[in-house]
C-alpha cells in the first residue's frame, strides 16, 4: 500500500500538473514590429516537458534576426534563446531536472538517441527546430495561447516570458549557486563563439588566430583562444570602438581593414610570417569569410565559420585554396553537445576559468525590451540581460 505522504506529494504534483499559468510575455505578432508585453497562457507541461520560471535572458543577433525577416520563422512568436530560469513543474517521465533547479534552456536540443546525438563530435540533434523551424515543442504544438490565439515557439525554447515550457532534451540542470543574470549567456553567444576556439578549430598552444568580428560572440572567440593557450590573438573589426574590449579579454593586436590599402589577408599574412593557425569569420558576412580563408595558412591553417550570411547567399571559392591543405569549418553552439557541455560550461564559469562580466554591458527588466532590442541595433550593447 502507498504511504501517506507519498500519495499526498503525487497529488501535489498532479495538481501543479493541471495547472495553466497566466503571466506576461513579449509576443512577436508581425515583422519589423516591436514586441508587445501580452498576458499569456502557458499551459502545463506535457510527459518528458519541463516548465520553467524564467530568471534572466539575453538579447541575441538571432532574436533580432527574425524580426528583420532574414531568419525565416512563423509568427506570431514568443522569442528568446539565451536564458536561466528555474524549474517550476515537471511533466510525466522527467528524470533530469526537478522542480526547484536551476536550468538552462538548449536552443540545440540533444535527444541522445538520434544519429548525429551517437556521433562523438557532431551537435545539431536531429530533433532541433533550426533548420527548417516549425515553432512548436517536438509534438507539434505550442505551450502558449494569447487572446484565444495559438502562439508559437522559437527554437524549443520562447525566453522572453515570465514562463516557458520546453521538451526535457532542451534544457540542462546547472550548478545550484550560479549567478543565473551572468550564466544565461552560456544558453547561446559565450559557447558559440568559446567552443569555436576550443571545440570547433581546437586552437593550439602558442598558435597565432585572428577573429574577424569584436562582438559578443567574437569576444567569446577571443576568450577561446586565450583559453587554449594562443600566443597571438589578432581581433579584426571596421570599428575601433571595440579594440578596447578586446585587449581586455585577451586580443593582442587589433586592426582595421579600412586603414590599410591592401586586402586584409594580405595584412595577416605579413603579420603572421606567412598565414595565420587559426581564423575565425564571426560577422555574417560572404566578404570576410573568403578573408578569413586566405589569412590563414594555406597548408596547415584552420578557418572558422561561426556568422551566418544573410538568406541564401553562396560562395564560389577555387578548390587549389583547400588542396592544399587548408581546413574550412563552420558550427553551431561552438560545436558543442548542449545537455552534456552547458553544465560543465557552468561548472568551469564557477571555477572562474572565464568570466562574462565583458560582454554584459546592460542589464534592463524585461518590460523594456525593446529598448534592450534598440541598444543591439545601435550597436551601443554588447549584450544586454533582461531580468524578471
Ligand atoms: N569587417 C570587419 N568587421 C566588421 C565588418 C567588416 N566588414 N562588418 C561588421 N563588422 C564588425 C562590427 O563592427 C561588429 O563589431 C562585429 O563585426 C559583429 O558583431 P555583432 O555585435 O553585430 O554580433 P555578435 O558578435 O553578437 O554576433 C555575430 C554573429 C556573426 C555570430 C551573429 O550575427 C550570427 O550570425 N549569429 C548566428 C550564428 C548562430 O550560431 N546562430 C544560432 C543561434 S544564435
Ligand atoms: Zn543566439
Ligand atoms: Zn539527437
Amino acid at each position: 500500500m502507498k504511504s501517506p505522504i507519498l500519495h499526498s506529494e503525487a497529488l501535489k504534483i498532479c495538481v501543479q500538473l493541471l495547472f495553466v499559468i497566466k503571466c506576461k510575455a513579449a509576443v512577436l505578432w508581425e515583422l519589423e514590429k516591436p514586441f508587445s508585453i501580452e498576458e499569456v497562457e502557458v499551459a502545463p507541461p506535457k510527459a518528458y516537458e519541463v516548465r520553467i520560471k524564467m530568471v534572466a535572458t539575453g538579447i541575441c543577433r538571432s532574436d533580432d534576426h527574425v524580426v528583420r525577416g532574414s531568419l525565416v520563422t512563423p509568427l506570431p512568436m514568443i522569442l528568446g534563446h539565451e536564458a536561466a530560469g528555474i524549474v517550476e513543474s515537471i511533466g510525466e517521465g522527467v528524470t533530469t531536472v526537478k522542480p526547484g533547479d536551476k536550468v538552462i534552456p538548449l536552443f540545440v536540443p540533444q535527444c541522445g538517441k538520434c544519429s548525429v546525438c551517437k556521433h562523438p563530435e557532431a551537435n545539431i540533434c536531429c530533433k532541433n527546430d533550426l533548420t527548417n523551424p516549425r515553432g512548436t515543442l517536438s509534438d507539434g504544438t505550442s505551450r502558449f495561447t494569447c487572446k484565444g490565439k495559438p502562439i508559437l515557439q522559437f527554437l524549443g525554447t520562447s525566453t522572453f516570458t515570465q514562463y516557458t515550457v520546453v521538451d526535457e532534451m532542451s534544457v540542462a540542470k546547472i550548478d545550484a549557486a550560479s549567478p543565473l543574470e551572468k550564466v544565461c549567456l552560456i544558453g547561446c553567444g559565450f559557447s558559440t563563439g568559446y567552443g569555436s576556439a576550443i571545440k570547433v578549430a581546437k586552437v593550439t598552444q602558442g598558435s597565432t588566430c585572428a577573429v574577424f568580428g569584436l562582438g559578443g560572440v567574437g569576444l567569446s572567440v577571443v576568450m577561446g583562444c586565450k583559453a587554449a593557450g594562443a600566443a597571438r590573438i589578432i581581433g579584426v573589426d571596421i570599428n575601433k570602438d571595440k579594440f578596447a574590449k578586446a585587449k581586455e579579454v585577451g586580443a593582442t593586436e587589433c586592426i582595421n581593414p579600412q586603414d590599410y590599402e591592401k586586402p586584409i589577408q594580405e595584412v595577416l599574412q605579413e603579420m603572421s610570417g606567412g598565414g595565420v593557425d587559426f581564423s575565425f569569420e564571426v560577422i555574417g558576412r560572404i566578404d570576410t569569410m573568403i578573408s578569413a580563408l586566405l589569412c590563414c595558412q594555406k597548408a596547415y591553417g584552420v578557418s572558422v565559420i561561426v556568422g551566418v550570411p544573410p538568406n541564401s547567399q553562396n560562395i564560389s571559392i577555387n578548390p587549389m585554396l583547400l588542396l592544399n591543405g587548408r581546413t574550412w569549418k563552420g558550427a553551431i553552439f561552438g560545436g558543442f553537445k548542449s545537455k552534456d557541455s552547458v553544465p560543465k560550461l557552468v561548472a568551469d564559469f564557477m571555477a572562474k576559468k572565464f568570466s562574462l562580466d565583458s560582454l554584459i554591458t546592460h542589464v534592463l527588466p524585461f518590460e523594456k525590451i525593446n529598448e534592450g532590442f534598440e541598444l543591439l541595433r545601435s550597436g551601443k550593447s554588447i549584450r544586454t540581460i533582461l531580468t524578471f
